[in-house]
């Protein structure tokens, strides 16, 4: 799941960050050789204080501590001579001081980064294509950028940890951006309210391609409602397709819910108006309302939807569609929108994703909300969606 979208990141954070990293490392040199220049001065105090070869740990340690810090060292170049005349002698005495003196111009350079704005445009444009990749649209890819680029600019990064700045600045902005597309209805509060408020049945119609995974998500759906103490009924409203009826009976015997239904080629509207009417009289407090997969420009099938939409009335309408589809997903969901009224989606197979790209993308690009993940093939194999789902699959937080 996200493995591709997981990778990619990573590697793009990596590499960069392991550019940042060089280019502080060379800085530091350049100051190393700055500082090399003073050396002498701090060496000639350090031999009138003691001979370099009898220090004792402790002492050479106090001595470190009196070497002046970077800032305060000038370059002198008369030193320069002085400090060759003496080179055989203070051998010992140089290293320690080159040392020292590194770790303290380390300490004083490195505590905060600020990025250029060539620099972040570097990074995101190797993000972008990381998107892109991973079947992020790119309305949401740009948006994020757009995020993260003012992240950026108003972060310091601690040179000590580019990358993990890094990665914290990416899962805001991924953040940022799952926090624009809104939160759907949570169905199961949804019916629980309707319950206790004696309004029940609650109608939930699936709908959305062939083959995206409708009638399996209405069996996980019944699982989780049983589960949570919600009764439903399966409304084998897919006449259509060959062996559908059976799979949803066989789907309602497994979970153990009734099912209504009728023969192929009857009218799918009249089998969900008889389950509604099952639902009523048996006090059962959901319909899960099945169709069969249509291609959004099949004008007829089509059709027969908005019918089963006028007759059901359904209380949500759910998108069901796969996480594989690529960048052709939104645009099958806006073509749907188009006929009916969509209050959420469910994106199924992410466990057969490598991208995972839409998880992050369609609620943005449709403006229409995502409710749950399809993560495998057995009944507890659907996860609600929350944005933390998504950004810790994607940039785990170890
Ligand atoms: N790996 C995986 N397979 C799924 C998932 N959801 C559904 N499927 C499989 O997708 C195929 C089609 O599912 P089905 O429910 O018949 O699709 P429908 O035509 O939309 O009703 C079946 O083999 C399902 O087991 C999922 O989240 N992950
Ligand atoms: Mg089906």
């Amino acid at each position: 799941m996200f493995d591709g979208l997981k990778r990619k990141l990573s590697e793009a954070v990596k590499i960069f960050a392991k550019k940042e990293e060089k280019e502080i490392e060379k800085e530091i040199e350049a100051r190393e050789e700055k500082a090399d220049v003073v050396g002498p001065k701090a060496a000639g105090e350090i031999e009138e204080s003691a001979a370099p070869k009898q220090q004792q740990p402790a002492q050479q340690a106090k001595q470190e501590e009196e070497i002046p810090s970077a800032p305060e060292l000038q370059p002198v170049e008369s030193k320069r001579e002085v400090r060759e005349e003496k080179k055989g002698e203070e051998k010992g005495n140089k290293e320690l001081l080159k040392l020292s003196l590194k770790t303290k111009i380390k300490g004083v350079f490195t505590s905060n980064v600020a990025l250029g704005d060539r620099e972040i445009d570097d990074f995101l444009e190797n993000l972008k294509l990381s998107l892109l990749q991973s079947d992020v649209s790119f309305e949401a890819t740009e948006a994020f950028l757009e995020d993260l680029r003012g992240n950026l600019k108003s972060t310091k990064l601690d040179s000590r940890n580019i990358q993990g700045n890094l990665i914290d600045a990416v899962r805001k902005s991924l953040f940022d951006i799952l926090a624009k597309s809104g939160r759907g209805v949570d169905i199961k509060q949804f019916v629980k309210e309707r319950v206790a408020a004696g309004d029940i049945p609650v109608k939930i119609l699936f709908l959305g391609p062939n083959g995206t995974g409708k009638t399996t998500t209405i069996a996980k759906i019944a699982h989780t409602f049983k589960s949570e103490g919600i009764s439903s009924v399966m409304s084998a409203s897919d006449t259509f397709r060959a062996a559908a009826i059976e799979q949803t009976e066989h789907h309602a015997a497994k979970v153990g819910v009734p099912v209504i239904k009728s023969k192929y080629g009857a009218d799918p509207a009249s089998i969900a108006f008889d389950a509604i009417a099952y639902a009523k009289s048996h006090s059962i407090q959901a319909v899960l309302i099945d169709s069969a997969g249509r291609q959004e420009t099949n004008k007829n099938l089509i059709k027969e939807m908005e019918k089963m939409v006028r007759v059901a009335q359904p209380n949500i309408t759910i998108f069901v569609g796969e996480s594989t589809t690529g960048n052709q997903l939104s645009e099958q969901v806006r073509e749907f929108a188009k006929f009916m009224r969509i209050d959420g989606i469910i994106l199924t197979k992410l466990d057969v994703d490598a991208k995972g790209g839409n998880a992050i993308s369609i609620a943005y690009t449709t403006g229409i909300p995502l409710l749950y993940l399809g993560t495998g093939e057995s009944y507890d194999a659907l996860v609600r969606y929350t944005p933390d789902f998504i950004v810790d699959s994607i940039l785990p937080n170890n």
